[in-house]
C-alpha cells in the first residue's frame, strides 16, 4: 500500500493520469485515509479550498416511465398505477417562479419516459419557463430523454439538441447513466439505452453546444472492475469534448426497489467512491456529493475525500425519497454555508456554469 499510495502522490503531483489497476488497488485498499488524502491533494491541486453549492430547484414533471429501470422506486407503469402523476405546465410554472422568488438561480428538471405526451410538451415547458422566469437556468432531461425524444420525432440527437436549446434549454444534468457495462445494464435496466449509446448521445449534446453533467449509480449489482470501466469511458470522452462539469456518484437508496439483495451504500463505499473518482477523473474540475442520496453528515465529510460540490438546495425531491433516502427534502443556503465552513472549507454560490456568485 505504501508504495502504491507514493507512486500516486507522484502522479498527481506531476500530473499524470492513474492507471485502471491503480483504481482498482485503491477500491479494494482497506486504508480510506490514505485514500482521502490522495484525492484531497488532487482537489487542492485543483480548486484550492473552495467548495460549491448553487440555489436551485428540482422539478420531476412525471413519474410515469416505458423504461421502469428495477433499481427505480419513483416510476410508474401508467396512469392507472397508484401514485401516478404528470403536472400540468402552470404546476411546473408555479414552482419554477417560486424557486425563483426564493432566490433560486436554477430549476433541474428531469422526469419519466412518458408514453404518451409529445415532444412539443417539452418544447412548451421549456418556452413557458424561459418567457416566465427569464433568469432561471434551466438544467433539464438527459441522454436518455434525448434519444427518447429523437425516437420520437425521427430526428437525430443532434437535431433534437438544437430545437431544445432553441427552446430555452441551458444545459443538462447527468443522469442516465447508470454503469455502462452491459452485463450490469441487464440487471438493473434492461429498456434502458445501452452505455455505448448514452455517451453517444452525450457527445452530440457536447458538439452541440450544451454542457452536461455525468452520474454513477453504485452500490447495486457492480462489481469495482465496473466502476472503473464506467470512469475510463467518461475520462476518455471528457478528453474529447471537454463537455462535462461535473460528476456524481450516486449511492443507491435499495427501499421499493426490484434490486435482490441489494443492501445500500456504507459510508466507507461512498467516501472511496467520491475519492477515487477524484483521484482517476483528473480531466473532471468538479466532483459532487449529492447530499439528497448520501446524507448531509457523509456529504459533510466528503469535502476532506476530494469533494469541491454539494449540489444544492432541491427543496422536493422524489427518486431518491421514493427509495427511502433519510435526508431532509431541502436545505437552506444557511444549513450549506454552515456545512461547508465547519468542514474547514470556503463556501461559495455558484451558478449552473460555475460563474462564482457570492463567497462566504
Ligand atoms: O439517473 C434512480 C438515480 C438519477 C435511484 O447532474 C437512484 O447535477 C439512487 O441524475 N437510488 C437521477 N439513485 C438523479 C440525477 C442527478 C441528481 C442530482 C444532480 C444531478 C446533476 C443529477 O437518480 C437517475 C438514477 O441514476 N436513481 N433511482 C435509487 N433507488
Ligand atoms: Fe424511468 Fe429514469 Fe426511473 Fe429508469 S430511472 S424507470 S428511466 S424514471
Amino acid at each position: 500500500m505504501f508504495n502504491l499510495v507514493e507512486n500516486i502522490r507522484t502522479k498527481i503531483d506531476n500530473g499524470v493520469r492513474i492507471s485502471d489497476a491503480e483504481a482498482l488497488a485503491l477500491f479494494e485498499s482497506d486504508d480510506l485515509l490514505a485514500v482521502g488524502e490522495l484525492a484531497a491533494l488532487a482537489n487542492l491541486r485543483m480548486n484550492a479550498d473552495k467548495v460549491y453549492f448553487n440555489v436551485n430547484r428540482h422539478i420531476n414533471y412525471t413519474n410515469i416511465c416505458v423504461n421502469r429501470c428495477t433499481f427505480c422506486a419513483f416510476s410508474r407503469e401508467d396512469e392507472a398505477d397508484e401514485g401516478s402523476y404528470t403536472l400540468a405546465l402552470n404546476d411546473i410554472l408555479e414552482r419554477a417562479a417560486e424557486a425563483s422568488d426564493a432566490g433560486a438561480t436554477e430549476i433541474h428538471m428531469v422526469g419519466g419516459l412518458h408514453p404518451d405526451l409529445p415532444f412539443d410538451f417539452y418544447l412548451q415547458i421549456l418556452a413557458a419557463l424561459k418567457a416566465d422566469s427569464p433568469q432561471l437556468h434551466i438544467k433539464a432531461f438527459t441522454a436518455v430523454e434525448v434519444d427518447y425524444f429523437a425516437r420520437l420525432t425521427q430526428q437525430s440527437p443532434s437535431e433534437v439538441v438544437a430545437e431544445l436549446k432553441a427552446a430555452g434549454l441551458d444545459s443538462m444534468p447527468g443522469g442516465g447513466a447508470e454503469i455502462f457495462a452491459t452485463e450490469v445494464r441487464k440487471q438493473i435496466c434492461p429498456e434502458k439505452i445501452s452505455g455505448e449509446r448514452w455517451l453517444e448521445v452525450t457527445e452530440q449534446v457536447h458538439n452541440g453546444g450544451l454542457k452536461t453533467n455525468a452520474t454513477m449509480l453504485f452500490g447495486h449489482v457492480e462489481n469495482f472492475a465496473d466502476r472503473i470501466d464506467h470512469l475510463s469511458r467518461l475520462r476518455e470522452l471528457q478528453d474529447r469534448t471537454g463537455g462535462f462539469q461535473a460528476f456524481i456518484p450516486l449511492a443507491f437508496q435499495p427501499d421499493n426497489t426490484r434490486v435482490p439483495a441489494a443492501r445500500g451504500v456504507g459510508g466507507v463505499d461512498a467516501l472511496k467512491t467520491l475519492a477515487v473518482s477524484r483521484i482517476y477523473l483528473d480531466n473532471f474540475r468538479h466532483i459532487k456529493a449529492y447530499w439528497v442520496m448520501l446524507g448531509l453528515k457523509v456529504a459533510q465529510v466528503a469535502l476532506a475525500f476530494g469533494v469541491n460540490d454539494l449540489d444544492g438546495t432541491v427543496v422536493e425531491e422524489q427518486i431518491g425519497h421514493d427509495a427511502g433516502a433519510d435526508s431532509p427534502q431541502q436545505v437552506s443556503k444557511d444549513q450549506l454555508v454552515e456545512l461547508i465552513r465547519k468542514a474547514g472549507k470556503k463556501p461559495v454560490e455558484r451558478d449552473t456554469l460555475y460563474n462564482e456568485i457570492k463567497t462566504y
